[in-house]
């Protein structure tokens, strides 16, 4: 080879390896081995996944998908296959902010305990109990919903992606007659805490 060919080579080769570079994003806390959006979580603690609402009979519930690598990415504040649980007294509005920092499209319906054993998680039970267009998911973005826990029951905080639930991308939620208070139970050995402001 002459060495003009093997300066345009490199010139070519330098080239090539410079296009395969990942493109830095404008705030340097995209994660370029996932993808994460760390912005999207950054203020996100675990005492956030449970809090009592300004008003009365409100509760807010912070719902981050890929919160971790459990699961391969399918849980919701770390956790899988209904193993975190929340308990909502009957006749209190739940606000979820629901957050996928991930470029991995996840969603957040609420739907009755069985239905996760389902491919598709089909319409929420409770009116308004889902991101607005579940079945289709979202990545790299937040929706905030709030629906009225108005009957008791075991439901669950479910990815609406199709065959994410099946896969175990779902929460407990159970609405509760005679609760005082709402809690969270963070994984099946935990005790239940209750929410506070
Ligand atoms: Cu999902």
């Amino acid at each position: 080879m002459n060495l003009h060919r093997s300066v345009l080579l490199t010139a070519l080769v330098t080239t090539f390896c410079l296009a395969q570079q990942p493109v830095a994003p404008p705030h340097g806390s995209h994660d370029a081995a996932t993808g994460l959006n760390k912005d999207l979580i950054k203020d996100i603690t675990p005492a956030d996944f449970l809090k009592l609402g300004e008003k009365e009979k409100t509760v807010v519930i912070t719902l981050v998908a890929v919160w971790s690598g459990a699961n391969y990415g399918m849980n919701f504040n770390g956790y899988s296959h209904g193993k975190l649980t929340y308990a909502i007294p009957t006749g209190w509005n739940v606000e979820v902010r629901f957050v996928n920092p991930s470029p991995i499209p996840h969603s957040a319906i609420v739907v009755e305990r069985d239905t996760t054993k389902k491919l598709q998680m089909g319409e929420p039970y409770f009116d308004k109990g889902s991101v607005t267009n579940p079945a289709q998911g979202m990545s790299l973005k937040k929706e905030t919903f709030t629906f009225l826990a108005d009957e008791a029951g075991e439901y669950a905080l479910a990815c609406g992606f199709p065959a994410h639930a099946i896969s175990g991308h779902w929460v407990s939620l159970n609405v509760v007659d005679d609760l005082k208070v709402p809690t969270i139970q963070l994984g099946e050995a935990a005790e239940a805490k209750e929410a506070t402001k």
